[in-house]
């Protein structure tokens, strides 16, 4: 534990001790205060857009093919936002907060140079096991994201296997007037490495897919140090026919370059350049569901390192929330969500994993489906 404060060094090996009981959900363990962030995981599906315009561009690609080379080049434009900002901001990945159910989280990238404004929403719709619904929609370009994400951990003994669950359907209505295109983005999985010493960091893992309805596939493989490049966080990519014929190929660091062909070949994304990160309303003018309002003592707390404090204030939320289940069990009502219907069998994800091909895919998964009519409701009446 070389990066653990010297007075947190036990409370961060029986942390250790404890990962190796856990059952696949470590989110609501209690862990030492110098690993906590003061950021909630509803905040998280805004790392989606932070390239705002790849995001926009993907609907002025010509052909189908053009289309799916700018889905790609947009996902992965998304990794280095997902999977390094906790790395970069607060010197090693941190343990979010755990959302309540019911937790929303507003954002919205501006329109800039015509391409459209970009809005987020993102609610909690499930406690345990933590699941997050969101949606991203950008209406001028014709782009729409909606998924959601859960997870299951398992612990190796020095690293932390991330599996993640849900899947994101991206609907795309092609500039040029073509037929609307749906793309299933599967999840890659993930490793938390550096546990031992106190200072974790991800690194992907295995691969991933995003399926078109054009019958276009991506497949994405991830590597860590040492495999194809002797660089950390790199990936390949090829773009198959749905016959299986390879259509062009990629490679190189997803937290950097990347080509189109070989590693010698045309840059085909760069990733060093600035991000741009979703502006929210100010906390005073948010509604009381809304993440950075409903922690702000919480979050308060851990960033003055008054850990008591935040301490006090995460357990009455906790409380809140127990005696809320409470009530509705014994009125026999159940918890709404505002922005999502769930639905047993996502109708989009049964047509297109059915074309992925894919044997570890599942042919059915439930799904989160945003309610357009509640686009402009912002909160829920206490
Ligand atoms: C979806 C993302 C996800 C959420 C986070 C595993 C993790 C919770 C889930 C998968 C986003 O699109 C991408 C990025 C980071 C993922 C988190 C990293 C992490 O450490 C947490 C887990 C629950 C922990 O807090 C582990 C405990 C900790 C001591 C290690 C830092």
């Amino acid at each position: 534990g070389a990066d653990v404060p010297q007075e947190q060094k036990a409370g961060w090996a029986s942390f250790i001790k404890s990962l190796a009981q856990m059952t696949g959900d470590l989110s609501s363990m209690t862990a030492p205060p110098f690993i906590l962030s003061p950021t909630s995981l509803t905040e998280f599906p805004a790392y989606w857009c932070e390239h705002p315009a790849h995001f926009a561009q993907i609907s002025e690609g010509k052909d189908e093919k053009e289309r799916m080379e700018r889905v790609l080049r947009w996902f992965i434009s998304t990794l280095s936002a997902q999977y390094t900002t906790r790395n970069e901001k607060m010197g090693s990945e941190k343990k979010p907060l755990n959302p309540v159910l019911g937790e929303l989280f507003y954002g919205v990238w501006p329109d800039v140079d015509g391409r459209g404004e970009t809005r987020l929403i993102v609610e909690q719709v499930s406690h345990h096991p933590p699941i997050t619904a969101y949606y991203i929609e950008n209406k001028k370009a014709g782009v729409r994201l909606q998924g959601h994400s859960g997870q299951k951990t398992s612990f190796t003994g020095t690293a932390i296997n991330v599996k993640q669950s849900g899947h994101a359907i991206l609907t795309v209505q092609p500039r040029n007037g073509g037929k609307e295109e749906k793309y299933l983005i599967t999840l890659p999985k993930l490793r938390i490495e550096g546990i031992v010493w106190g200072s974790p960091y991800i690194e992907l893992t295995d691969t991933n897919a995003i399926q078109s309805s054009t019958g276009l596939t991506a497949q994405i493989d991830y590597k860590g140090k040492g495999y194809f490049t002797g660089k950390s966080h790199s990936f390949k990519a090829t773009i198959a026919t749905s016959a299986g014929k390879s259509v062009s190929s990629y490679e190189g660091q997803w937290v950097g370059k990347s080509h189109i062909g070989g590693s010698k070949g045309p840059i085909f994304l760069d990733t060093t350049g600035p991000k741009e990160e979703v502006s929210v309303r100010d906390v005073t003018e948010q509604t009381d569901w809304e993440s950075r309002k409903l922690w702000v003592n919480v979050a308060k707390g851990i960033r003055t390192g008054n850990y008591d404090a935040a301490g006090k204030e995460k357990t009455n939320i906790e409380n809140e929330q127990r005696q809320r289940r409470k009530d509705e069990a014994s009125s026999s009502r159940s918890w709404e969500h505002l922005h999502f219907t769930h639905v047993e069998s996502d109708s989009d994800y049964q047509v297109l994993s059915a074309l992925l091909h894919d044997k570890l895919t599942p042919p059915h998964e439930d799904a989160y489906v945003f309610k357009p009519e509640t686009m402009n409701v912002v909160g829920r009446p206490n």
